[in-house]
């Protein structure tokens, strides 16, 4: 067991203690540990943050392009070095595991080695003029001071990929990361300034939710990105427009995955497995809810319920656990709640199911990967909102039109899964599926830095994240009418 490591905040280039109650993140898997302590920044230390923020924001601006990106560049390579040290760290303090926590942290270097080289890409537009002798370009010009709040879940891989391009495009950033999960903020931080960012650049503040009030308030915020759940995000979302603040949100899913007769039921069965349990289920991109073609479906479970009941289950640090802890004792107890209500509603269990009630898996915040079989024809909750655990709902099709039916059911459109070999149902699926992304036979989640990511329908809001798409929102355009004068004689 480790000595804490101490939380600072990091405002115009100094690190310092806040003023605010005491924080602590404890390890989920073994309550008893404290990861991380320190003292949560207040009211002053948001103002501080930002007019440090806009006191850089235009000499970053003006800093060449290919000046910024060797700066994200560099991050990238103490990322890498730590990739090992710090993935241990947020396997201790989020609960995913080791392997994981490791991916994460080397995955967050792939998206500022992305964003670092963006300089050599191009950066606008020229289009003809119906005019003689001019030109019309599209320039981009940063957005100015940025808000970055983000969730508990990718402590380090989101914000990576909201920071490194708000950076490479010249906004100054003031970043507030969930509380539950902060150590991996902090290393983020530290490398940044281990790469020679300069002071201001970025700004890190570990406080409670409320900061993101005061943060989306501040009349020096130029824009707000945000990931988390629907609730906060819609109330962030409704601030920032009434400031004219432009935002851009990622947040619910209930994403499905969709095995129709033709799959490969084995490739099926284990793709809807990492979708559904890796990270405990806890992604806006796991796989949450499962639509079975009818005359495989008893097939496809019996195996699935095999893999399920397989699963080592235990402290995410020991490298034999496939799955660990959720982050906290009421993310538990609302998953629990979620499944009693379930059950209640007519739902009936497949796998797991049952809390566990004694040894290391019941003191630390473990939850059952569960398996649940809905009724035809009813409507239950656990259908459609979110229970962000490792809970997967299924329910059977008698046509494929009714699978997909079944997979748009609800409001939300973040990610899909379609297991099948047949090219007229791919591109059928392509046509019918509304989600901002969808994997044909691969599992729900997963994001590459190249492309874009993000949500339809309720699941977004603003433009998507990563590959070009950032830009959109990290930039705005100033349209160019270039002339010439009069040439002198
Ligand atoms: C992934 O699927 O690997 O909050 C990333 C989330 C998503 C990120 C998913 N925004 O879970």
């Amino acid at each position: 067991m480790s000595t804490p490591v101490q939380l600072q905040h990091y405002i115009g280039g100094t690190w310092c203690d806040g003023d605010g109650p005491r924080i602590a993140s404890t390890n989920p898997a073994r309550p008893d540990q404290v990861v991380a302590e320190g003292r949560q920044a207040g009211p002053a230390e948001v103002d501080r943050a930002m007019v440090a923020a806009a006191a850089a924001q235009r000499e970053w601006a003006r800093t060449p392009a290919h000046d910024r990106g060797a700066v994200l560049l560099r991050a990238a390579v103490v990322m890498e070095e730590h990739a090992e040290e710090w993935g241990l760290e947020l396997s201790r303090e989020e609960g995913k595991t080791r392997a994981e926590g490791r991916g994460e942290v080397l995955r967050a270097a792939q998206i500022f080695h992305y964003y670092g080289n963006d300089g050599d890409r191009g950066a606008g537009e020229i289009f003809a003029s119906p005019r003689r002798g001019e030109q019309i370009l599209v320039t981009r010009k940063p957005l100015g001071v940025v808000g970055v709040v983000t969730p508990f879940n990718f402590p380090i891989a989101i914000p990576a990929w909201k920071i490194a391009p708000a950076l490479a495009y010249g906004n100054t950033v003031v970043w507030k990361p969930a509380s539950t999960v902060p150590l991996l903020a902090l290393r983020l931080a530290q490398a940044l300034e281990a790469a020679g960012l300069p002071a201001g650049v970025l700004n890190l503040l570990i406080g409670p939710g409320s900061m993101g009030n005061a943060l989306v308030n501040h009349p020096g915020l130029d824009g707000l990105t945000f990931t988390g759940s629907t609730g906060v995000g819609r109330q962030l979302a409704a601030a920032a427009a009434n400031r004219g603040v432009p935002v851009q949100a990622e947040m619910g899913g209930k994403n499905p995955a969709i095995v129709l007769a033709d799959a490969d039921l084995e490739l099926a069965a284990e793709q809807v497995m990492l979708g559904a349990f890796r990270s405990t289920g806890q992604k806006c991109t796991a796989t949450s809810r499962l639509v079975l073609a009818e005359s495989i479906a008893d097939e496809f479970l019996a195996r699935l319920k095999e893999r399920v009941e397989s699963l080592v289950v235990g402290d995410p640090t020991d490298p034999a656990v496939q799955m660990g802890p959720v982050v906290n004792d009421s993310a538990r107890k609302s998953i629990l709640e979620g499944l009693s209500t379930a059950r209640a509603q007519g739902a009936s269990v497949v796998a797991g199911g049952e809390p566990y009630d004694n040894g290391d898996l019941a003191t630390g915040y473990f939850a059952p990967p569960t398996i649940l079989e809905l009724p035809a024809g009813r409507e239950l909750d656990i259908w459609r909102e979110e229970l962000f655990g490792p809970v997967l709902s299924v329910r059977r099709a008698a046509s494929v039109e009714q699978a997909f039916e079944l997979a748009n059911d609800g409001e939300y459109g973040l990610s899909a899964a379609l297991f099948t070999q047949d090219l007229s149902r791919v591109l059928e699926g392509m046509e019918d599926l509304d989600v901002g992304i969808l994997h044909v036979n691969s599992e729900t989640a997963g994001a590459d830095p190249h492309v874009p990511f993000g949500g339809a329908k309720k699941s977004g809001y603003g433009p998507k994240e990563q590959g070009a798409a950032a830009k959109d929102f990290f930039t705005h355009t100033t349209t160019v009418y270039l002339r010439g004068g009069t040439p002198a004689a």
